[in-house]
């Protein structure tokens, strides 16, 4: 793999780099103990942002800010009305700054600037979903009980919520939350990943801009130990919601766990597509080299396991080999790059390493298989392993690399059985004409979502989530906001009691 890396572009991308700070009770501050971070570009190798990075103390002082803002503050007292229409200001206003918080993610993450675009375009269409969700959230009553009672159910805001994110995704995530939670009322705490911070704070500067109160966002910037942990941790926060890896979510569910906090999780996948041969094959060529190499397959999502039948799996993987051959690879900041850099250098070692593993388990890589790191950045060519066994680690383990194990099979149970080998659940893609096979496997598979004759859609009136270890909770769809709310029953009485 050859790369040409242009610093033009980065120099005309950012104006060098930019300290960020983080935001606590409407004001923009340094840690207490003046801890500071940077980023270097995965995809150029220089440093592009410098952050002050806050600490226990720092946790403490948003979550104080979240409490009085929960307490005493106009947010969850104020009419849905209103702050639905903060949430579409917001809405409005990340369309406005959608380039360069586009430029942003894509500098700080590696992933390529057009797809960042549409990342920051259905952002902001998630913001404007859950702003129209926010009036619907009213509750329930109920006359049925008898003439002398009336039961009335509220949705209260669940009160103060810790929200963490991932680097893969960053603008994206935070959106998959934090605009929910602010529609049922809460007051939040968000931290995003220590190494793609920077968008997340210009959102923090939309939202004072829309006209959030203070203390109802506070962003503190850090890593998962100095800030995380105590985020999880504080006997004030009500709820966390965490997308990341598996390992950091079963840690944070126990850590919640000793005050009985609610959890939201969405963590990793090792998501499968079954291929039957009468499936338009070229349809499924093309979903299958995108689902897997699909932001260099640092996904959840990434459609890394291909379980394909063995009458078409040779002609298939001739087809998938020419089209993943033809996907370019290279720097973040050009229009036309499909796959960008690898987060950090311990990544794409980590990647690099599975693949030489599986081929010690036996299995052959067929295509690519070794990364590139040089002074610009680590990048990682498309890779497919072929000959997978399901006791391989590459069958059952999430890479989060582009790379995509093929696995065969003969009869339907056999793909089923395959598809659900792994401790995940989060997706699956059928491809098949036949509207009995896909039903079978649409209905039998362990996943939160299962695609069709198609792979990776998404929709904000969709739900999404993972069965099994890939998380707890659904986000998105129609009860998004319910999530984030608490059911208060309170029963009227008339007349005397009569027990
Ligand atoms: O995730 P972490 P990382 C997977 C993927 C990847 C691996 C590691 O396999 O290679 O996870 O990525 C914060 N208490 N996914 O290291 O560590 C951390 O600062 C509280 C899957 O980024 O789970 C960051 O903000 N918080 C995935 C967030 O948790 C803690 C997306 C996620 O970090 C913490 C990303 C702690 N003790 C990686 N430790 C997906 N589902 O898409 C860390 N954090």
């Amino acid at each position: 793999m050859t790369l040409h890396i242009d610093p033009a572009r980065l120099a005309e991308a950012t104006s060098g780099p930019r300290r960020y700070q983080m935001l606590i009770d409407g004001k923009w501050t340094d840690g207490e103990v003046g801890l500071e971070g940077e980023r270097v570009s995965p995809g150029h190798g220089i440093v592009v942002s410098r952050y002050a990075f806050g600490s226990e103390a720092d946790v403490a002082r948003a979550v104080a800010a979240a409490r009085r803002a929960f307490h005493r503050g106009p947010w969850p007292r104020m009419k849905a009305a209103d702050r639905a229409a903060v949430l579409l200001k917001t809405a409005d206003l990340i369309d406005a700054r959608r380039e360069e918080i586009a430029r942003l993610d894509a500098i700080e993450s590696g992933k390529p600037i057009s797809q960042a675009r549409g990342e920051i375009a259905g952002a902001a269409d998630i913001w404007r979903y859950a702003a129209s969700l926010a009036r619907t959230l009213h509750g329930e009553s109920y006359a049925n009980l008898g003439d002398d009672m009336l039961g009335v159910v509220l949705r209260e805001p669940v009160g103060v919520v810790s929200i963490i994110t991932p680097w893969n995704f960053p603008f994206l995530i935070v959106a998959q939350k934090l605009p929910f939670a602010l529609a049922a009322g809460c007051t939040t705490v968000v931290k995003p990943s220590e190494m793609t911070s920077a968008s997340t704070v210009v959102l923090g500067e939309i939202l004072m801009q829309a006209g959030l109160p203070e203390g109802v966002c506070n962003i503190v910037l850090g890593t998962g130990p100095e800030v995380g942990a105590h985020m999880v941790a504080h006997r004030d926060v009500d709820m966390v919601t965490f997308t990341g890896s598996t390992r950091v979510g079963k840690a944070t569910v126990q850590a919640a766990g000793a005050t009985l906090k609610k959890v939201a999780m969405e963590l990793g996948g090792k998501n499968a597509q079954i291929v039957f041969p009468d499936a338009d094959l070229d349809a499924a060529v093309d979903a299958a080299v995108f689902g897997a190499f699909f932001n260099a397959g640092e996904c959840c999502n990434a459609g890394s396991r291909l379980i394909i039948h063995k009458a078409v799996a040779k002609d298939f993987l001739a087809a998938f080999e020419k089209r993943a051959a033809r996907v370019k690879v290279g720097d973040p900041l050009d229009d036309a790059t499909k796959v960008g850099a690898i987060i950090t250098p311990e990544h794409l070692k980590k990647i690099e390493n599975a693949v030489i593993d599986a081929t010690a388990d036996g299995a052959t890589v067929a295509l690519g298989g070794a990364g590139l790191t040089s002074a610009a950045g680590q990048y990682m060519t498309p890779t497919v392993v072929t000959g997978v066994k399901p006791d391989m680690a590459i069958a059952r383990e999430e890479v989060f690399g582009p790379v995509l194990s093929v696995l065969e099979f003969e009869r339907v149970e056999e793909a089923l059985r395959l598809a659900d080998l792994t401790d995940y659940g989060l997706s699956a893609g059928v491809w098949s004409r036949d509207i009995d096979t896909a039903m079978t496997v649409a209905r039998s598979v362990r996943t939160g979502t299962v695609w069709v004759n198609t792979f990776m859609d998404g929709y904000p009136e969709l739900p999404f989530g993972g069965m099994k270890q890939s998380g707890i909770g659904r986000e998105l769809g129609k009860n998004a906001v319910e999530d984030f709310s608490e059911a208060k029953t309170i029963q009227f009485h008339r007349g005397p009691r009569t027990s």
